[in-house]
């Protein structure tokens, strides 16, 4: 725990945690954590886009690996518990294996993953898209607000976009992926459960939306005769809460941005995202196609010009049966009643599951609150957690993984 408060004095901004891809303070959290890392006895290593990697050996050196993680970086005014729990958990899972003298038939990894969240760059799952090899140009050329592209960021970082293809593992080299993480909602909590065995995550859809009308007079322009952005993106972002607001999805609209901004401007230009899940693709797929219409139905009435593209489109995944077996032993070993749930949330393993079959391990946290400086959860959960996952490594034996 202290550890995490450490981790979270790491931030881009002067009274809040944003830790964001490639910038200052995550080059002073990834410094803290190697050095972690290595205290536990492994070795540790930037890769190639800046995730952190640490490594304990098995009996036989260079043996497959179970990789453990999560992400090192945060949202905007962030909790100190959205990922880094899991990286940290991993590393005191390590030293206790160190500290007892035991080598397991396999390498233990574990991988902080440098930017999963995607709030730099309108680019997520960043870290673990290089672990797999699907970091593509397209990413590399994906510029930040200040109109910096990743590529440039990679190279001011110390890195070199053009060997951002090292980073990625093979699947030989790799047993599976388990991740600890924070619930980031209230099920367990509400249940009186402190862990839970994650079966399925949800699918997500991110648009980045432009809606041009016309800059104008606030004091002169009659009102029937504005195309008025603001207003226009006002309706559309309700539509986007009614339409989410049929089951098993949920919708949201987190950014947005008016131009030219000034308070006696009509809003000429207006840029939003559109964030849309479900645990089950084709409710996804027809919400946002409703959705794409009802933005077009909108603009097109107050004659505004209209601008979509899909940011990211992540199907929902599957944890593997097998790795939920070992994961709700490993609960059950601590004395808790396995209990199966979806994550609303999207996670790194939406990405690994290109490489790997992946299981999660969900702990309580307070109220189920996330992506919120107010993320908290118990020292006892946090202990729990961590015996429950050293446990999972001691017990584990590569089952039916993929070939
Ligand atoms: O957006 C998410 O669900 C995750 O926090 N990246
Ligand atoms: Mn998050
Ligand atoms: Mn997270």
């Amino acid at each position: 725990m202290r550890r995490l408060d450490r981790l979270a004095t790491h931030s881009d901004d002067p009274d809040r945690l944003t830790r964001t891809y490639l910038g200052a303070a995550q080059k002073k959290a990834h410094e803290d954590v190697l050095g972690w890392m290595r205290e536990a006895g492994m070795t540790a290593r930037l890769d190639a886009v800046g995730n952190v990697v640490g490594r304990y050996e098995g009996a036989q050196p260079g043996a497959p690996a179970l990789l453990l993680g999560s992400h090192l970086d945060t949202v905007r005014d962030a909790g100190r518990y959205d990922g880094m729990l899991g990286v940290i958990a991993g590393i005191e899972c390590v030293e206790a294996l160190g500290r007892a003298g035991k080598r397991l038939p396999f390498a233990v990894e574990v991988i902080g993953f440098a930017d999963e969240e995607g709030v730099r760059f309108p680019v997520n799952f960043i870290g673990s898209r290089a672990v797999i090899g699907t970091l593509d140009g397209a990413a590399l050329a994906a510029k930040d607000a200040a109109g910096t592209s990743m590529a440039e960021a990679l190279r001011a970082a110390g890195f070199d976009p053009a060997r951002v293809g090292q980073a990625a593992r093979k699947p030989s080299e790799v047993l599976a992926y388990v991740e600890l993480h924070i619930e980031q909602g209230p099920v367990l909590e509400a249940g009186g459960l402190a862990l839970g065995v994650v079966d399925a995550i949800a699918g997500s859809t991110r648009l980045s939306v432009e809606l041009t009308g016309e800059a104008g007079h606030a004091g002169t322009v009659p009102m029937k005769a504005r195309r008025d952005a603001l207003a226009t993106a006002a309706e559309c972002v309700l539509a986007v809460e009614r339409r989410a607001s049929a089951p098993g999805l949920v919708g949201t609209v987190g950014r947005i941005e008016c131009l030219p901004g000034a308070i006696n401007v009509i809003p000429g230009k207006v840029r939003f995202s559109v964030d849309l899940r479900s645990g089950d693709d084709g409710l996804r797929k027809a919400a946002i196609a409703d959705v794409e219409r009802e933005f077009a139905a909108i603009a097109a009435r107050r004659k505004v010009g209209l601008a979509i593209s899909t940011i990211h489109d992540g199907k929902a995944c599957a944890c593997s049966p097998w790795l939920m077996e070992r994961i709700g032993r490993a609960i059950e070993s601590q004395g808790q009643k396995r209990f199966d749930l979806p994550s609303g949330a999207g996670h790194d393993g939406m990405t690994m599951i290109g490489l790997c079959d992946i299981g999660m391990m969900f702990v309580r946290c307070k109220h189920g609150v996330s992506h919120n400086p107010a993320e908290a959860m118990t020292m006892d959960d946090a202990e729990i957690a961590t015996r429950a996952l050293l446990r999972l490594i001691e017990e584990f034996e590569p089952g039916s993984r993929r070939t």
